[in-house]
């Protein structure tokens, strides 16, 4: 009998799908919960099939995939954080939001996808990480972290309710678990408006510096990841490469990042420049954490590593710390999940889950992002909608965090602005695309230099197959990758004549994207000499 219903059961659900999505489509507007990570790599969501994922599997993100769509090839236009918000937001490059780099502060009077969804009479929320330097507009409720926001005790800014005063209130607990039931909250406080709500609940995890909840402190000790073949690159062909200040083993603190401690049996912490991530845990807190990383600790003194062992030790602790941020914050997922299954939201409810852009997980040996290589520039992305995308759907086609914008205003059936840049991922979804191609090719630009890393500005063009990049501002270099026959970027083609043609094509191609998204040539400017000697200074 089970096996009989089950089978009655798929071929339901199969019927559902074989149908046309007009037809499937629920007559209610639909809800939007826009789930986003802060640096959560593709290699880290088990979906995606990564090795490191397989060790450190989450279900909830996946049931996210299983359940409906998963994107091969999105793409973040500028990778990092504030810009790449500032794009979700806007459906506009950089060069049109105005928000280019962190430290920018987003013009909030500007027209934004949550603002036309609240024209449009949907109830719209944020809560969680904002980092756009000013107060979210076009929310009927938020409530926003504090800059990049801190683990444990964060410190949230808000609109008091009773006061109309906008106040920051220090609340207690573990950001990720705050900030899931703070979104469970506003989910039970819209669930039987007529309104169709839009929340975007937004993570700071899993950024640096990688704190996990006490209850995950221990749970990746035992694993042992693995490490990329480019751990140890020297990165010969990429001058930019080498001048990066983001390589695990060099330029990562040992107690601030890694956790080590000074010494065995004492739990202070080794190098730590930032304090406040640590003394603002209460002391109850803190005697946990310390008791929790004690053993690992005097393990690692007993050990006494040096050289490539003592690198490879941190790329494990890394990874182990990195992880266990990403476990609270699948829990989380899923109880929202289970939230939405259990309040008869889940039919009618758009889920979306992706992070700000891609992170290295110790690829070419670095930490961090910003770079346009594969591991930064892709943006993990799964979206579901019960009836309407079909499960397990997986999208290959070159798709951008600029196209979030206008595939929420389509869902909601509110007109996408002309002068939006990018496109609605509906035919996508509905698997009802019938051009060529979606899109043969994405542009890029990174600006934030002199910065934190030192990863010098650069711009370029990502083809299915290549990807040509230009460094500039102080340095002046050209890349060009064969993704097919390279996809770890190890050889720069760039001086060889055999990829004369294809570069040739590709700067073709380049020129008329930044003519097509009206990019100025005031956008190529190199930072005051000053500021890069200063930045420099900083990291010695
Ligand atoms: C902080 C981090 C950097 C990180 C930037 C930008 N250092 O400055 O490692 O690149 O944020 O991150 S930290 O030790 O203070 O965390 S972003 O996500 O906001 O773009
Ligand atoms: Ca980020």
């Amino acid at each position: 009998l089970v096996v009989f219903m089950f089978s009655l059961l798929l071929f339901q659900s199969c019927k559902d799908v074989s149908k046309k999505p007009e037809e499937l489509k629920p007559s209610k507007r639909p809800n939007i919960v826009y789930i986003m990570a802060d640096d959560h790599a593709e290699q880290a969501i088990s979906a995606y099939g990564h090795p490191i994922s397989q060790l450190a599997p989450t279900p909830n993100i996946d049931r996210i995939a299983t359940e409906g769509a998963l994107f091969k090839n999105n793409f973040c236009t500028n990778s990092i954080c504030g810009p790449s918000r500032a794009v979700v937001l806007t459906g506009k490059f950089s060069h049109i939001n105005g928000f280019r780099m962190n430290g920018n502060k987003f013009d909030g009077s500007q027209q934004t996808f949550p603002k036309l969804l609240q024209k449009a009479g949907y109830n719209t929320a944020v809560i969680g990480k904002w980092h756009l330097d000013g107060l979210p507009e076009g929310f009927d409720y938020w409530k926003i972290l504090t800059d990049q926001g801190n683990y444990y005790n964060p410190d949230f800014i808000a609109l008091n309710e009773t006061s109309k005063v906008v106040d920051t209130t220090r609340v207690q607990g573990y950001a990720t678990d705050i900030i899931t039931q703070d979104g469970i909250a506003y989910l039970n406080s819209v669930k039987d408006s007529d309104k169709p709500f839009m929340l975007m609940l937004q993570h700071k995890a899993p950024h640096r510096n990688w704190m996990p909840a006490l209850r995950h402190a221990n749970k990746f000790d035992d694993v042992d990841f693995p490490l990329p073949d480019t751990y140890f690159s020297a990165h010969e062909g990429s001058l930019a490469s080498q001048k990066q200040l983001q390589t695990i083993y060099k330029d990562m603190y040992e107690g601030h990042d890694l956790k080590l401690t000074k010494s065995k049996g004492d739990p202070e912490l080794a190098w730590n420049p930032w304090q406040s991530d640590f003394e603002r845990m209460t002391t109850e807190q803190r005697k946990a954490w310390d008791s929790a990383y004690q053993q690992k600790n005097d393990a690692f003194h007993d050990a006494n590593l040096s050289g490539k062992d003592l690198a490879k030790y941190k790329g494990q602790r890394y990874l182990q710390d990195y992880l266990a941020t990403i476990a609270s914050m699948d829990e989380g997922i899923g109880e929202v999940l289970d939230y939405l299954e259990e309040n008869g939201l889940a039919d009618n409810t758009i889920v979306v889950y992706t992070t700000d852009q891609g992170f290295y997980l110790g690829e070419k040996g670095w930490f961090d992002k910003r770079y346009m290589y594969e591991e930064s520039l892709a943006m993990p992305l799964v979206i579901k909608y019960p009836g309407v995308i079909k499960p397990g759907t997986i999208i290959e086609d070159l798709t951008q965090n600029l196209d979030f914008a206008e595939t929420f205003l389509d869902y909601a059936n509110a007109e996408i602005p002309e002068d939006m840049q990018g496109k609605s991922l509906r035919p996508l979804l509905e698997n009802t695309f019938d051009g060529d191609d979606f899109r043969d090719a994405v542009y890029y630009h990174y600006y934030d230099y002199p910065a934190f890393h030192m990863v010098k500005k650069h711009y370029g063009i990502r083809t299915k197959r290549y990807k040509l990049i230009h460094f500039y501002d102080d340095i002046d270099t050209w890349e060009l990758y064969d993704l097919e026959e390279d996809p770890k970027e190890i050889a720069n083609q760039i001086e060889n004549p055999d990829y004369d043609n294809i570069e040739a094509e590709l700067r073709t191609r380049l020129a008329a994207l930044q003519e097509e998204y009206e990019v100025k040539a005031k956008e190529f400017e190199q930072a005051p000499k000053e500021n890069v000697e200063r930045s420099f200074k900083q990291f010695e």
